[in-house]
């Protein structure tokens, strides 16, 4: 779908959206039409030469690597489960952040034994325990992490931790941080080279966007006469 002329940026539905569009929209790409307020997938912008598309966070690495999209926004969690050599990953957005850790009952020794690991980061955990020359079991899941250790099925789960309230809800708590994640821009290896008139202004915007971002907001100003 996305000839020379056009650049495609798939954004993550769910929880990093609304940041991922306030990003853009400080880069000057505005959607004509609001994804939250829309059934649409593809959604036109302000920019007749861009586009946006919005899939399953885990399916956004999918679509940039094999050119459904020229550039994506994801989470870093996302992209090291993937794994791939598809991708740039030329930004940080500082959006998003969170900890991927490995959790359980207070105290439990994750050394103690053969351990079970529940987590959807299957990927990841064989890597992070293989690493440090622990063998534990893994059990796929595709959500609700939380439940596996209170109901028997795992003596561990590997999960993104924020506040830590949804662990301290289920009686658990964190045990070791594997890493820090936020979400990142990502861009097809091909596109950057046939589409570099286009995604070098675009990374730039980008970049300004980001680093704007972090910097304090402006005082308000002086309406007092
Ligand atoms: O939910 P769905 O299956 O549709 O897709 P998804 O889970 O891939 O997408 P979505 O929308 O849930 O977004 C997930 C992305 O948001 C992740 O890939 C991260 O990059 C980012 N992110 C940042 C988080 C969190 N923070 C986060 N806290 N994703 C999930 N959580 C969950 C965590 O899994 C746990 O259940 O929030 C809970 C912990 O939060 P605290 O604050 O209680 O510690
Ligand atoms: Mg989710």
């Amino acid at each position: 779908m996305s000839g020379d002329d056009t650049l495609v940026i798939a954004l993550a539905k769910g929880r990093i959206l609304t940041e991922s569009l306030s990003l853009l929209s400080h880069a000057g790409i505005e959607p004509v039409e609001y994804p939250q307020g829309s059934r649409k997938l593809i959604l036109d912008t302000a920019l007749a030469q861009v586009r946006l598309v919005i899939v399953r966070a885990a399916d956004v690495p999918t679509y940039v690597e094999y050119g459904g999209a020229d550039a994506g926004v994801t989470g870093k969690d996302v992209l090291l489960e993937y794994g791939g050599q598809g991708l740039y990953e030329p930004l940080d957005l500082g959006i998003a952040r969170c900890r991927l850790m490995v959790a359980g009952r207070p105290g439990a020794n994750v050394a103690a034994r053969r351990a079970r690991v529940a987590t959807k980061y299957v990927n990841i955990t064989r890597r992070y325990f293989a690493g440090q020359g622990r063998q534990v079991e893994l059990i796929k899941l595709y959500g609700s992490m939380e439940l596996a250790p209170l109901v028997g099925l795992a003596d561990f789960i590997v999960d993104l931790v924020d506040t830590g309230n949804t662990l301290k809800a289920n009686g658990l708590a964190p045990i070791e941080h594997i890493v820090d994640v936020s979400s990142r821009l990502v861009v097809n290896r091909a596109a950057m080279k046939t589409k570099h008139r286009l995604i070098k202004p675009f990374l730039e915007r980008m970049r300004r966007a980001v680093a704007a971002s972090h910097r304090p907001a402006a005082a308000a100003p002086n309406t007092a006469r």
